[in-house]
C-alpha cells in the first residue's frame, strides 16, 4: 500500500517510522512518503495562503502549491479502475466521522494520498481538481477542532495501516478488539492473581472456558453500555 501525506508540517509524520509502522515501511508492505507543499510554492517566500474572497476572518490556504503537488503526486493520467484509482482525503472537521469500518474500507486500497489542510481551510477549487485524480474523501477524526491535520492523518494512517495484512504480527489480536464487533474491549488481568489486595475475577481462574467467554461479553455489553450507548444503536 502507498499513503502519501501533504502539509506544511512534514516533520510532523516523523512519528510514523517509529515502532510497528516503521517496521513495515522497512518490511516495504507500506511504502509511504510525507510532501512539504512549499516545495510546490516558487516564490522567495514560499507563500501557501491568502486572504478570502468576500472577506472574513484568516487566512486559506492558495490552490496553486495543491495542484502542482497533485500532479507530481499522482501524474498525469487518471486510471478509472474504481480498485486502482487513488483515495483523496481531505482532514477536514466538516467531515465524515473516521470509524473502525472506515478503516477497513481504507485497507484495501493501493493509494491514499492524506492533505492536510491549515488555516481557515483551503480553497474549495483544490477539493474539486483533486476529483478528476481519484476519489476525494473529507474525512474528520471526531467533534473537536485541531489546528491542522497533521495529528489527525496521524491517527487514520495508523488506523488503516494496522489493518493491512503482514503489518501486525499476531493477526488474532486485530479479531478480538474495541470496535470491530460494535463493543468496547472486555477488561484484561495478567499475573498475579492478587496484587495488593485487588483480585483477578474468579471465572478467569476458574479453567471454565464458556464461562470466560460469557463474562466477557457481558463486561462488554455493560462497559459499552454505560460508557458509549450510542454504540449500541448503531
Ligand atoms: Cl481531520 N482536522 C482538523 N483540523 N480538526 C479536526 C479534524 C481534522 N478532525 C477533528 N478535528
Amino acid at each position: 500500500m502507498r499513503i502519501d501525506a501533504i502539509s506544511i508540517f512534514a516533520q510532523y509524520f516523523q512519528a510514523l517510522d517509529l515502532s510497528l509502522l516503521g517496521k513495515a515501511q522497512a518490511a516495504g508492505i507500506i511504502d509511504f512518503k510525507a510532501h512539504d507543499l512549499r516545495d510546490y510554492t516558487h516564490d522567495k517566500h514560499k507563500t501557501v495562503d491568502d486572504t478570502p474572497y468576500g472577506g472574513g476572518a484568516g487566512m486559506l490556504m492558495k490552490p496553486e502549491p495543491w495542484g502542482e503537488a497533485f500532479d507530481a503526486i499522482l501524474g498525469e493520467d487518471v486510471s478509472n479502475d474504481a480498485d486502482g484509482r487513488p483515495v483523496i482525503i481531505f482532514t477536514s472537521p466538516a467531515g465524515e466521522v473516521f470509524k473502525q469500518a472506515t478503516a477497513h474500507e481504507l485497507a484495501q486500497r493501493k493509494h491514499i494520498v492524506f492533505a492536510c489542510g491549515r488555516y481557515e481551510g483551503i480553497d474549495q477549487r483544490v477539493v474539486e481538481y483533486a476529483a478528476s485524480k481519484g476519489e476525494v474523501r473529507l474525512i474528520s477524526i471526531g467533534d473537536y477542532v485541531l489546528n491542522g491535520g497533521e495529528v489527525a492523518a496521524i491517527a487514520m494512517i495508523e488506523a488503516i495501516a494496522r489493518l493491512v495484512p503482514g503489518v501486525i504480527g499476531n493477526a488474532e489480536s486485530l479479531v478480538e478488539e474495541s470496535h470491530s464487533d460494535g463493543l468496547l474491549e472486555y477488561p484484561s488481568y495478567t499475573k498475579p492473581a492478587i496484587w495488593r489486595e485487588l483480585e483477578v475475577p474468579a471465572v478467569l481462574l476458574s479453567g471454565n472456558h464458556a464461562a470466560i467467554a460469557k463474562w466477557r461479553h457481558e463486561q462488554q455489553v455493560e462497559r459499552t453500555r454505560q460508557v458509549r450507548p450510542d454504540l449500541l444503536n448503531e
